[in-house]
């Protein structure tokens, strides 16, 4: 099994160097790092950890239009060319730790064709949020969960796994949304394809180095996207196992 995990970055010198050899003591692993010409020098320390890591670690330097959303849509456009079995996103804020790929993977393998990292499957394992963040974040979901009739706990979740073979049948070239909606609008696109999605159980660790990045802006435009999408494609009837319940 190979598996190309995809990083976006803006920003994450302190994290990045951290991050990528944990990636890569997980065997079959490679790392696709999307920086968005971050002004802390993000690109060049990934570059040099490319040097590093020849073969195992490749960078993507975009220019134009600053995004998450569009980011994954360029890094999932490369690595769905590739020969990698699962294509995984996660952030490089290291509040995704790499000790739950085993399980991510070995569910794609099984035959999921997307696995969320789920933060709310066993009640809430999130670490260092604010109470007024988990209000939020669950809010958010109860919301999209309401509107789209999606049946995944965690709508929002940026620590993914995909069959490449799953995700090159997305229409990856019509995506627009960013932050959270970007997360719900491939979640929703799955489920209207009748892809086998599931959750897996990780602990969500809030960042300890650099910013997060999240704007009012992002979050306003996660409150029209669910509606945008059910007008789009109908209401979805949907539920996603967990992974222990679907293996079994
Ligand atoms: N390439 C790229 N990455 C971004 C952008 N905004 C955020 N990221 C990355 O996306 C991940 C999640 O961002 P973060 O700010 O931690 O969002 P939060 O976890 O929702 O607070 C991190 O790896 C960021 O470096 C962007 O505009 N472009
Ligand atoms: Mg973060």
């Amino acid at each position: 099994m190979k598996s190309l995990v995809v990083v976006p970055t803006y920003n994450e010198r302190e994290n990045l160097p951290r991050l990528v050899p944990e990636i890569l003591a997980v065997p079959g692993t490679e790392v696709l790092v999307v920086d968005d010409q971050s002004p802390d020098g993000t690109g060049a320390i990934a570059d040099a950890l490319a040097a590093e890591h020849p073969g195992r670690v490749h960078v993507m330097h975009r220019t134009g239009r600053r995004g998450l959303g569009v980011s994954y849509v360029d890094g999932f456009t490369r690595a769905v060319q590739t020969d990698a079995d699962v294509v995984v996103q996660m952030d490089a804020d290291r509040s995704h730790d790499p000790q739950h790929l085993p399980a991510m993977i070995a569910a794609a393998g099984a035959g999921a064709d997307l696995v969320v990292g789920s933060r709310y499957l066993h009640g809430i394992s999130v670490v260092n949020w604010p109470l007024r963040r988990i209000v939020l974040s669950l809010f958010a979901n109860w919301y999209i969960r309401a509107v789209t009739g999606l049946g995944v706990r965690d709508c929002t979740a940026g620590y993914r796994a995909w069959r490449r073979d799953a995700l090159a049948r997305l229409p990856l070239d019509r995506i627009r949304s960013e932050g959270y909606s970007f997360q719900v609008e491939m979640t929703f696109l799955a489920t209207t394809l009748g892809f086998r999605v599931v959750e897996s159980p990780i602990i969500f660790i809030e960042r300890r180095e650099g910013a997060s990045k999240l704007s009012s802006g992002i979050l306003i435009e996660s409150l029209l996207a669910p509606w945008r999408l059910v007008f789009r494609h109908g209401r979805q009837r949907s539920h996603a196992a967990e992974v222990a319940e679907y293996n079994s």
